[in-house]
């Protein structure tokens, strides 16, 4: 269900005095001790069109089909999960008034769009919670287009995996404009028999593996979605992984789609979309044409848990063929932090846990296991539990290493707000990754290594995107303190 979006027109002068500034603004990217290297692109302001898109967005428990013929008790955006597609173009703004009919507190985060700080929905952080009955307005534009998403940030290891979330596209008009262009959520639901979620959200099983993974995939919130396309067509397919902790690997059978944008950016040079892992929060942008003489229905399926793919989705081909626009496949300008593998980390960040059971003596476990009660266990980061949480601390503009250690042997996919980065190595391999990223996986006992340019003044939060792992210690900030020596 979609909200009327209302334009408004902002005054032409702010307009101006905007895009004055952003022509003489200089923007550089140092290496401490080192001379000034090539900015990210991505780093220059956006100029606002002046266009408001508002929503009103209201969070409530809601019954909804997630199969067909079975209701499901879950909490939305406006009666339905997804919540309404936010799809604008790139310099409008976005405003959004949350409602909040949920029995709980709540708020929204912009998964990936560079928000200003109060406006990045961590209760307790940039805001107050939004108690039961309370209204926030979040406006923002985002300065980046692509692919994003918006979720609850509250609980999300309920309030997401009862299908608070919804996706948000910004169009960027230099960009091909596709005969197709389609967003698929793709989410997992852990539901019982008679088709309702299960409600131990706070599993014991769940917290100490990697997070609640369900049997039940859909694609924008229900199954047996289908993409209709003719033979010949070209088609941009954005796909992202609202799940809450399971990792999708995306196969198209006897397609060919090449990704354009990862995370929302557009990746510097185009690969096939083959054996690529998408965790929790991650987004991939696909150009897919249709084979002319292709007929029937081609199944979409994840590929993560096993060597046959798990169908999610279908693109059905049928009548006649149409003529298949030419334009060059979309890449954007990316910046090369490769050499920076041999450079020392400015932080190291260690993924660790605490765990009761793991402390006590042989008969206490005994007891324990006698009760099923395994006692306290909580997700650390460099040995501590958020909101006790350690800062890493970072100046605008001065590139940054971060090394990080998973000494545990679950997964964990780690998500930064306010900033992308680069992915440079897996256990001091080079990746040789051609774009950047808000979220990196790490397997079991995996280290990696990414490069950030501090671009976005603020107290962010890092933590891990299985919503159980966070929400039980997995979270810390990166403090973005502003270059006063360079005005
Ligand atoms: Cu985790």
């Amino acid at each position: 269900m979609h909200i009327p979006t209302t334009p408004k027109r902002a005054a032409t002068a702010v307009v101006a005095l905007a895009a004055i500034l952003a022509m003489v603004a200089v923007f550089t990217i140092v290496r401490s001790g080192d001379s000034a290297l090539a900015a990210p692109s991505y780093i220059e302001p956006v100029t606002p069109t002046g266009e408001v898109h508002e929503y009103r967005l209201v969070a409530a428990p809601t019954s909804g089909a997630l199969v067909e013929g079975t209701e499901t008790d879950l909490w939305t955006y406006n009666g339905s999960t997804p919540g309404p597609e936010i799809r604008i173009t790139h310099g409008d703004t976005i405003r959004v008034i949350l409602e909040n009919n949920l029995p709980e507190a709540t708020s929204i985060h912009w998964h990936g769009i560079r928000v200003p700080h109060a406006m990045d929905g961590v209760p307790g952080l940039t805001q107050p919670p939004v108690e039961p009955g309370e209204t926030f307005v979040y406006e923002f534009t985002p300065p980046d287009a692509g692919t994003f998403w918006y979720h609850s940030h509250q609980r999300g290891n309920e309030q997401i995996a009862r299908g608070l979330y919804g996706a948000i596209v910004v169009e960027d008009p230099a960009e091909p404009d596709y005969p197709v262009d389609a967003v698929w959520l793709v989410d997992d639901w852990l539901v019982d028999d008679s088709g309702q979620l299960d409600p131990d959200f706070d599993s014991y099983e769940d917290l100490h593996h990697s997070g609640r993974w369900g049997e039940l995939l859909t694609v924008n919130g229900t199954t047996g979605t289908t993409l209709e396309a003719a033979p010949g067509q070209r088609i941009r397919l954005r796909i992202v992984n609202t799940a809450n902790a399971r990792v999708i690997r995306p196969d198209f059978g006897s397609l060919d789609p090449v990704v354009i944008a990862m995370d929302g950016l557009p990746v510097g040079e185009n690969f096939p979309a083959v054996d690529i892992d998408l965790a929790p929060g991650n987004r991939m942008d696909v150009d897919l044409t249709i084979p002319t003489d292709a007929q029937g229905d081609f199944v979409v399926g994840d590929r993560y848990t096993g060597s046959e793919p798990i169908e999610f989705a279908r693109i059905s081909v049928a009548g006649d063929s149409v003529d298949t626009p030419e334009f060059p496949t979309p890449v954007g300008d990316v910046a090369d932090w490769s050499g920076l593998i041999d450079d020392q980390p400015d932080h190291t960040v260690t993924i660790s846990f605490f765990s009761e059971f793991a402390e006590a003596t042989s008969e206490e476990q005994d007891e324990m296991l006698a009760g099923e009660q395994f006692g306290e266990f909580l997700w650390t980061l460099n040995g501590r539990v958020w909101p006790d949480a350690e800062t890493l601390t970072a100046t605008e503009g001065e590139l940054q290493k971060i090394r990080i250690v998973n000494e545990s042997g679950q997964m964990h996919p780690m998500h930064l707000h306010g900033q992308f980065f680069q992915l440079i190595s897996r256990n001091d391999e080079p990746v040789n990754e051609r774009h950047y990223r808000d979220t990196v996986l790490l397997t079991a006992f995996q280290t990696v290594e990414i490069v950030v340019a501090p671009s976005d003044v603020g107290n962010w939060l890092m933590h891990c995107h299985i919503q159980i792992h966070a929400e039980y210690g997995m979270a810390m900030l990166y403090q973005v303190e502003p270059d006063t020596a360079a005005s």
